[in-house]
């Protein structure tokens, strides 16, 4: 048994999920598909010109991703962190790079998705029109939906070289965090890999996941194994 990971009244909990805490749910990671997704390169589904060079292609790729997402089931790792969160109140934040549902219908509600929603749409132009639940699938231009202001349809997701959501809010909670806890994510991405480092130095620092991540050297500890394995019970509540 790991040695768990002890939150004591005064200890404020920041913690930052990806790919890999939804891998035990049947979403693949982008790491493990040799940096395709779907088949895609990244460049082609997940860049602002991927959307100008072919929108219908694009949305083919979410379309797909949003096949997936609706299959699947939130896992342990999802449920523990949301058990958490129950536990600690107002003193927890979650920020996912994930742009799956899974975290909400595991019950978590203190989080936010840094790199948008699969399941939401906006306006490519920004004519104020807030973004709107969407699940519907897209596969040809004409299908592109057209917002009244004349400007199409695309997936409220933050592609490579836009900028990520409520960074303000981010740094405010990692600033006021005590323990930090880091689960499924290669540390490839910025500026989400950069987390680790701007929490303060007496923060104690958690990373979970099956192998070392790239910013490895930046952890007080790490606790290899599958989050859905070494999550469940290794936080201990100590008020
Ligand atoms: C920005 C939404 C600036 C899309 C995503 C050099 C050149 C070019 C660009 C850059 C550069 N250096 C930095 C950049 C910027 C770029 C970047 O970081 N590029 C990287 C590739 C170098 N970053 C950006 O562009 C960001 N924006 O910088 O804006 C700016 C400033 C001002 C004004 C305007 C702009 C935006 C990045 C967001 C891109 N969108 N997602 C979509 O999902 O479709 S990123 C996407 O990939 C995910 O959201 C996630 O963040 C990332 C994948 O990373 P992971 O989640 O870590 O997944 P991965 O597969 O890599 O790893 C899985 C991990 O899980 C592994 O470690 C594995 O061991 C582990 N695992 C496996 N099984 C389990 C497990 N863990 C636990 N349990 C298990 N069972
Ligand atoms: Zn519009």
């Amino acid at each position: 048994m790991k040695e768990p990971i002890r939150v004591g009244a005064e200890d404020r909990v920041f913690v930052l999920t990806g790919a890999g805490v939804s891998a035990e749910s049947g979403l693949k990671t982008f790491r493990d598909q040799g940096g395709l997704w779907e088949g895609h390169r990244v460049e082609d589904v997940a860049t602002p010109e991927a959307w100008g060079a072919d929108a219908a292609r694009v949305w083919r790729f979410y379309s797909e991703r949003r096949r997936g997402a609706g299959q699947a089931e939130p896992n342990a790792a999802h449920q523990a962190l949301a058990e958490l969160e129950e536990g600690i109140g107002d003193r927890f934040f979650l920020c996912t790079q994930n742009v799956d549902d899974l975290h909400e219908r595991a019950g978590s509600r203190r989080l936010v998705h840094m790199h948008g929603e699969l399941f939401v749409s906006r306006c490519a132009e920004d004519c104020g029109r807030a973004p709107f639940a969407d699940h519907g699938l897209y596969e040809t231009e004409e299908a592109i939906g057209r917002c009244s202001c004349g400007g199409r349809i695309r997936p409220h997701i933050v592609w490579f070289g836009e900028m990520p959501l409520e960074m303000e809010r981010i740094q405010r909670e990692i600033e006021r965090s005590t323990v930090m806890l880091v689960v499924g994510t290669s540390g490839a991405v910025y500026p989400a890999a950069n987390f680790v480092r701007w929490a303060g130095p007496g923060v104690r620092k958690y990373y979970i996941g099956p192998e070392e991540p790239m910013n490895a050297r930046a952890f007080t500890r790490l606790v290899l194994g599958n989050a859905g394995d070494v999550l469940p019970g290794l936080v201990e509540i100590r008020d």
